[in-house]
């Protein structure tokens, strides 16, 4: 919701943001090119997959397959933009990576697809990954190159009308989806958590920090679940899924 967007934006112009974006990476580095390689290739991976996944559950919402596959367009421009980014800083995206790191939420979405599992679809991609991607995108912003600042400033506010897109149809339909909801959290959230680690050796080289983006995360995939209307006792509990798996 605007709502949602403005408190990020607040809280992206905080204090320890803006003491790393004093000391900006040398992009021309070695150790920023191999950095980037990989985060960069998650970024183009992910986008790609998330075209994938929305128009994957447009086969399961045919009634909204339209409003999807509008959605899954601005995932291949966004994959495009990063695509330039890495170009911009002749860096090579090193995709086998991307690949493997995505691998067992992937997995997880194509079992949740073949059963038919909507709720569970829509937690992956349009709750978990979209959080992800723009906690991600928030604290890499004030340290990015002037050219990758600019794309990732605009990507950044599709992903929230993606994040919005399955927080509305999960709030619409709250009554049938919260024990789906609360066993989709159960399996995938350790999975986002492992992902965040994962990433964090390398982010820390583009001055990106760690914490900064668990906070992020949390933050907003907190703020969905109260806009989608789960208690703040059950909120609590999902969030406690993280520290478990
Ligand atoms: C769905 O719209 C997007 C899914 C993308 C997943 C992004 C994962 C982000 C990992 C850390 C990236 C830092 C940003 C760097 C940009 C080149
Ligand atoms: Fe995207
Ligand atoms: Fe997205």
């Amino acid at each position: 919701m605007a709502t949602l967007e403005a408190a990020h934006a607040n809280a992206s112009t905080g204090a320890s943001t803006a003491a790393s974006a004093d000391a900006l990476p040398d992009f021309s580095s070695a150790a920023y090119k191999d950095a980037y390689s990989r985060i960069n290739a998650i970024v183009i991976e992910g986008e790609q997959e998330a075209h994938d996944n929305y128009m994957a559950i447009g086969t399961l919402l045919p009634a909204q397959a339209e409003e999807l596959a509008k959605l899954a367009r601005m995932e291949l421009k966004h994959m495009k933009g990063f695509t330039a980014c890495a170009k911009n800083l002749e860096v090579e995206a090193d995709m086998p990576f991307a690949k493997t790191f995505f691998a067992p939420l992937h997995g997880n979405f194509q079992g949740a697809l073949a059963e038919g599992k909507i709720t569970t679809c829509l937690l992956i991609q349009a709750i978990l990954i979209e959080a992800f991607a723009i906690s991600a995108y928030h604290i890499y912003i004030p340290v990015a190159d002037p050219f990758a600042r600019k794309i990732t400033e605009g990507v950044v506010k599709d992903e929230y009308t993606h994040l919005n897109y399955g927080q509305e149809w999960l709030k619409a339909n709250l009554a049938e989806v919260r024990e789906e909801l609360e066993q989709a959290n159960r399996d995938n959230l350790p999975l986002v958590r492992r992902m965040l680690e994962q990433v964090a050796e390398d982010a820390a080289v583009l001055h990106m920090d760690k914490e900064d983006l668990m906070a992020d995360f949390l933050s907003s995939y907190q703020d969905v679940l109260m806009e989608i209307g789960l208690s703040g006792r059950e909120i609590a509990r999902m969030a406690a899924a993280a520290l478990v798996g």
